[in-house]
Formats: structure tokens, C-alpha cells, sequence
């Protein structure tokens, strides 16, 4: 059984990323693209075309091309967005990076992807010299100014032109997340030019984001959530996207307020805070029509005091890094009438089945099922892993790992997660890794690590440890909080004398996650 979408498949433009969201850069002139919510520094489409270009010219100019990557390291601010596309003028694909992780985690995926140029943000530039001088990265630039990097603003100078390209938009990677998918350690996702753009026209299909909206952008570009469906489909509909480096929940109601914010994004632990916050009240918040949540389950109760709060709906979507990320959403028309809860229906040019995990049988209608989605969103594949691309990806069905059910009306909610990935505030956190730097703990003999209910996350990891007579729990969460970023850290530790796991030594997840 196939579902699909309600609304008729769109046509998908043939061109770059650029192309598409930059395009029309001319017609909106000199309206503001970005303005920083803190700093009020703002970007028009004009400056974000012109710089695109200028900055394409200068990498151009460094020998980045076709085939090369540059690392962006960088908290939400206008300037990101010149990066992004003076990457892309290149013909380089960028691959984001938060910029709370750790040197040694920075250093792993500038080397798997082989970024050749780092960008970085100035609170972040230090550590970025250090990882790019460890790893041979001859240049990096800082989007602002610091000691140990070039200013960006140097390569927008150097007069060179950008250079004439000839990408196929299906081939071509423009973006390369890092994402755990079903399994294992983050791998690099491969996104094509064709796989934004695409799902960049097909949520358009279902939303109506104008040059009237103003988008509050709090959740991180180097997400693909912010930078996708925030970022993008704010510049494709010639909208003034609101950068906001950090959540923090008076001042971002106050820019709310200020800045008349018409369309809001949140990640689950946002809403829980706007749910609690004292003074909701006190802000204008009238010009908001539609509040997003994704990245994680939301509770109905938290969505609904938010909802009375904010005097808005909030409406669920989702996706995966490696389906660009969209594959379902609530339509601004359906607004009203989709439950909350769900995670509404699918988009355009966008298929779905449940099946019964592991197989490739589906589940009976209203059952739940293991979500696997089909479209023109879904990746090329991993970077260098063609074993994980295989077992992720079969016949174009891409599987997600979720457990869904779906209605009569094509509404989707997802009920539960099958894969190992924790999510913690929405960020991706992959057992295998923690599992790997618990093992690397000299007095730690075996572990396993899975997610456990966290008021303020969602869900933690907890860590099962067999240790060595004598290791102390504090000293093995030390160790692991040393080497990965704060959202990572293990917030539960218990000792154990085995690791429960299968004849094949594959660890039994779900038996330690119902020890809780
Ligand atoms: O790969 P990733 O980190 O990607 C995301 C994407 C979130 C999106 C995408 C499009 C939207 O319109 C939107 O609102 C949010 O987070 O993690 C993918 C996994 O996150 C869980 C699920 O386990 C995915 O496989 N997830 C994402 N959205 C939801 C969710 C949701 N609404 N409810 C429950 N789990």
C-alpha cells in the first residue's frame, strides 16, 4: 500500500540551490533577506546576490571548485547565508558543523568530508584555527574578524568573478549534514542541488511563505530544519528571515514582537519553555499566524498551553536529515483542521508505506508501521559508505527508522522510534559514538548506551557500563563529557555485569531501554 500525497506533484525546477532561492534576489532588491535579531545587522537580497557572487569569485579564486568542500562552523547570523552560497557559486558543497562541538569532533568531520577552507564565527574562531592548523586546512575565514582567520569580507573583495559552472543539479552535493540515520556513527549525507531545491518547492506547495513574512530563524542552520525550511524557503519566498543565535525566552519573544514575526519554527524543548514562561503575555505577538515544531515528539498538553500562550496554533512537521529534510507538513490551509499531534500529511511528489519493521510487508491499514518515504527529497546517498546507503535505501524507499500510523484523511503521526538515535532537544545524538568513547575509558570493559525519558531534552542518553573493580561512575562521565560537545554529555550512568545483546553480538536496545 502506497500513500501520497493529496496535493498534485509540482514541477521541480532544473538549476542550482542558488538559482532557485537567488534568483529572483533583483525583484526584492533592497528588502531585508536577514536581519540579525541581536546586532539588527541586516542583508538585503540585493547584498546576499551581489556578496554570493563576489564571495564565489574569491574561493574560485583559492582553487575551490566542483568537487570541494568548505566547513561552516558558525551560531545563525546573516552572514551565514553568504557562505553558504559563495560555496555554492564555486561549485563547492558546504558541510555545517555546530559550533559547540569539540575540537576533536570538528576535526572528524572536516576529515571525512576533506573540507579544504573552514568559515567560522568569531565566539568560535580560536578553536576553529586550531582544528584547521591540526588538519592541514590552509585557509580559514571568519564571517566578522579575528586574529587567527582571514576576514570573509576579504575574499567578497578581491574583484574576482565568480565562476561559470556547469553542475548537474542531480549529481552535484550542495549540502553535506552529518547524520547517525538508522544506525552507527554520523555519516555524511549527501544532499544534491536537486534534492533542495526539490524539497524547497514541494513544502512551498503546501505553505505560502510571502514577501509579507518575516520567519524567526533560533533553530541552527547547521541543521538541516533551520537551514532547509527556515533558511531557504524564507528566501525562496522573498521573506526577511530573523536570526537568533541562541533561544533564550525573553528575547525571543521580544524579537517576536519587535520584528512582527509572522511564521515561528521551534524544536520541542522551545515549546516546552514558551509553555512555562511568565510573561508570554506581555509580548505582541500578533502578527504570528503559524508556529512550526519539529525534530522531536511533541506532547499535546506542552503544544496546547503554548498554543493559548502565543495566541497561535502550533502544527508538527517532519523529515530526516536524509530526505533534505521534509517529507510531511501541516499545509497553512489545513491549519486548522489538522489534529495536533500529528505530523499532518505528506508533500508534494512525496510516497509513504508502513511496513512491519525489518520486512518489506506493510501493515494493515490504520496499523503502525515503519515509515518509509520515497521522493526527489531523498539523498544520493552516504559519503563513502555505500553498505549504510544500502540498507538505508532500497528500491528508492528510504527508511526512516520511525514507527507512524496513519488516518483516513492521510494524516500521519509518528508514534514511536525505532532506531537507536537519541535525540536530545532535537539534536542528534548516536549511541555508537558515546558507546566508542566509553570504551576508549582504560577501565571500561564493555557499554552501551541508550535513550531515557529527560524533562528538559526529551529524551538522554543513559549509559549500561561493565567496568573494572574500583571505576567510579563520575570519573567515566568526566571522560565522556571531556571529548563530546554539552549535548551529547551521558546524564545517567548504572554499572552492569553484561550487556544484554543478540547470538550476532548486536546490543539489545530496546531490553536496556525498558530497564529504563
Ligand atoms: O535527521 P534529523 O536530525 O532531522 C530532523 C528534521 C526535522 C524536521 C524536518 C522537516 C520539518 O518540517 C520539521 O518540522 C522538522 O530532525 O532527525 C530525524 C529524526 O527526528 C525525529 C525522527 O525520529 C526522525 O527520524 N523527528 C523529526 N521530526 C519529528 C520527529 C516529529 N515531528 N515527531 C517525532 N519525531
Amino acid at each position: 500500500m502506497i500513500y501520497r500525497s493529496p496535493l498534485p506533484d509540482v514541477e521541480i525546477p532544473g538549476g542550482t540551490l542558488t538559482e532557485l532561492v537567488l534568483g529572483t534576489a533583483g525583484r526584492h532588491g533592497d528588502k531585508p533577506a536577514l536581519v540579525d535579531g541581536v546586532t539588527g545587522e541586516t542583508l538585503t537580497y540585493a547584498e546576499l546576490a551581489e556578496g554570493a557572487e563576489a564571495g564565489a569569485g574569491g574561493l574560485a579564486a583559492l582553487g575551490v571548485g566542483p568537487g570541494d568542500v568548505v566547513g561552516l562552523l558558525s551560531h545563525n547570523q546573516p552572514r551565514y547565508a553568504l557562505a553558504v552560497h559563495a560555496a555554492l557559486g564555486a561549485g563547492a558543497a558546504v558541510t555545517p558543523m555546530n559550533p559547540v562541538l569539540t575540537a576533536g569532533e570538528i576535526g572528524k568531520q572536516l576529515r571525512a568530508s576533506r573540507a579544504k577552507v573552514l568559515v567560522t564565527a568569531e565566539p568560535v574562531a580560536e578553536k576553529a584555527a586550531d582544528v584547521a592548523r591540526e588538519h592541514g586546512i590552509e585557509h580559514v575565514y571568519v564571517l566578522g574578524e579575528h586574529e587567527r582567520a582571514r576576514p570573509f569580507a576579504e575574499l567578497l573583495a578581491g574583484g574576482n568573478a565568480a565562476p561559470r559552472l556547469d553542475l548537474d543539479p542531480e549529481t552535484a552535493v550542495a549540502v553535506l549534514p552529518f547524520s547517525s540515520g538508522t544506525t552507527g556513527a554520523a555519516k555524511g549525507v549527501r544532499l544534491t542541488h536537486r534534492n533542495l531545491v526539490a524539497n524547497l518547492v514541494q513544502t512551498r506547495a503546501g505553505w505560502r511563505v510571502g514577501p509579507g513574512d518575516v520567519q524567526a530563524a533560533v533553530l541552527p542552520f547547521f541543521h538541516i530544519y533551520g537551514f532547509t525550511i527556515i533558511l531557504h524557503s524564507g528566501l525562496l519566498g522573498g521573506a526577511t528571515v530573523l536570526t537568533l543565535p541562541r533561544f533564550e525566552p525573553d528575547a525571543y519573544l521580544a524579537a517576536l514582537a519587535e520584528h512582527r514575526v509572522t511564521r515561528a519554527y521551534f524544536a520541542p524543548p522551545m515549546v516546552l519553555a514558551l509553555a512555562n514562561a511568565p510573561d508570554v503575555e506581555n509580548y505582541d505577538l500578533s502578527a504570528l499566524r503559524y508556529a512550526f515544531c519539529g525534530a522531536a515528539p511533541l506532547d499535546v498538553e506542552v503544544t496546547e498551553r503554548a498554543e493559548r500562550r502565543l495566541g497561535c496554533r502550533i502544527r508538527q512537521g517532519y523529515g530526516m536529515t536524509e530526505a533534505s529534510p521534509g517529507t510531511h507538513q501541516v499545509y497553512d490551509d489545513a491549519f486548522a483542521t489538522t489534529p495536533a499531534g500529528s505530523v499532518g500529511r505528506l508533500s508534494p511528489n512525496t510516497e509513504a508505506r508502513l511496513v512491519q519493521p525489518g520486512t518489506d510487508t506493510d501493515v494493515a491499514p490504520g496499523e503502525d508501521g515503519e515509515l518509509l518515504v520515497r521522493g526527489p527529497q531523498v539523498m544520493l546517498g552516504y559519503l563513502d559508505n555505500p553498505e549504510a546507503t544500502a540498507s538505508t535505501i532500497t528500491d528508492g524507499w528510504l527508511h526512516t527508522g520511525d514507527i507512524a500510523r496513519v488516518d483516513d484523511d492521510g494524516v500521519f503521526w509518528i508514534v514511536d522510534r525505532l532506531k537507536e538515535l537519541i535525540k536530545y532537544k532535537g539534536y542528534q545524538v548516536a549511541p555508537a559514538e558515546l558507546e566508542a568513547v566509553l570504551l576508549s575509558h582504560p577501565g571500561v570493559l564493555d557499554a552501551a548506551v541508550v535513550g531515557v525519558p529527560h524533562a528538559e531534552g526529551g529524551e538522554a542518553p543513559k549509559a549500561f557500563v561493565v567496568a573494572r573493580r574500583g571505576v567510579e561512575a563520575d570519573d567515566v562521565l568526566r571522560w565522556v563529557a571531556e571529548r563530546v560537545a554539552p549535548y551529547k554529555k551521558v546524564r545517567a550512568l548504572e554499572f552492569v555485569d553484561t550487556i544484554p545483546k543478540s547470538p550476532t553480538g548486536k546490543i539489545l536496545r530496546r531490553v536496556l531501554k525498558e530497564r529504563g
